[in-house]
């Protein structure tokens, strides 16, 4: 083939692939092409920072077509979430959710708990285990990528609540000897921390559990109880480890040591001859006192010779 023959041969390519190249950037962005000595096309650079690379043998032939990403300057756009967006932990060691996205791929990513102290630069991936900064409050995780072109993203973060502190529950009234029904209230505080999550009770003396009833409203004690309870806050921590005890005694309880001996008082109150009416017990153990005198007047002894009124009151 003559030189002229081969001329228009590489003339003719050069259209083909300039119609082409046109055709494919109709719908795209700003593109510039660069043309060499030869009138040949040589590059193209689109606005997103990306360009294409042709070069030729001596005769005209293109040898390569290269597309250079180098001139990336998008930066990625990057996300960081802790523990899946969790309100609160109670524990520092967390887990942050990665996502990354960029024209040219992310390569590379780095964190911090105060956006100025800085981890080491790695690899990105899409889950790293992390471990907050201490003391308890809200605090934050700061995050950036870089792309495989070396652009850094803009720095990006997410906070949670790290709260390792119990809460503490209340019951009003508290323990103590009633002699009406109560309504108990169980109350939960949580300071600053997260704020409390469920208060759980029993009301038959066994420990109670998460799987236990859960404090809705007051509860009626109208009997002797021992309620036991705690809370949980919304960090997930469990507050009195060792249940609280709530008791409640009725008056007529015998199995109230208190009670009875409250009662021998009254009846040393009731033969004196005062304070019988406060206490149906007391009149009941005065009539029973009265019926023993009837039934044991002075001057009858027993076979030892002893007052049989005389030995009562003993
Ligand atoms: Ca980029
Ligand atoms: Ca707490």
């Amino acid at each position: 083939m003559s030189i002229k023959a081969r001329f228009k041969v590489l003339v003719a390519l050069l259209i083909i692939v300039i119609s082409m190249v046109s055709a494919s950037m109709a719908a795209a962005a700003v593109a510039t092409y660069t043309y060499d000595e030869l009138n040949r096309l040589k590059r193209v650079d689109y606005d997103d920072g990306t360009y294409i690379d042709y070069t030729y043998d001596e005769i005209g032939n293109r040898l390569t077509t290269a597309t250079n990403a180098q001139s990336d300057t998008t930066p990625p756009m990057g996300a960081v979430i802790i523990n899946g967006g969790a309100a609160a932990t109670n524990s520092p060691a967390v887990t942050l959710s990665l996502t990354c996205n960029d024209a040219n791929g992310c390569a590379q990513m780095q964190f911090s708990n105060d956006n100025a102290t800085w981890s080491a630069i790695e690899t990105y991936v899409t889950t790293k285990a992390w471990t907050l900064a201490t003391g308890d409050g809200t605090t934050a995780v700061y995050a950036r990528f870089k792309d495989t072109t070396g652009n850094w993203s803009t720095i990006v973060g997410d906070t949670i609540v790290l709260d390792t502190a119990v809460p503490t529950t209340n019951a009003s009234p508290g323990s103590g000897i009633f002699a009406t029904a109560q309504s108990v209230t169980l109350t939960c505080a949580d300071g600053t921390g997260s704020g409390c999550d469920k208060v759980y009770y029993t009301t038959d003396g066994t420990t109670p559990t998460t799987a236990s009833s859960v404090y809705a409203t007051a509860l009626n004690v109208s009997a002797t109880t021992t309620l036991k309870y705690f809370a949980t806050d919304k960090a997930g921590n469990t507050g009195g480890e060792e249940p609280n005890v709530h008791h409640r005694r009725h008056p007529a309880d015998r199995g109230d040591n208190h009670q009875r001996r409250r009662h021998r008082h009254l009846n040393r109150q009731c033969d004196l001859g005062s304070l019988c009416l406060r206490c149906q017990w007391c009149r009941f153990h005065a009539v029973q006192q009265r019926q023993h005198h009837l039934e044991q007047p002075r001057g009858v002894r027993d076979e030892q010779g002893v007052d049989l009124a005389q030995r009562r009151r003993q």
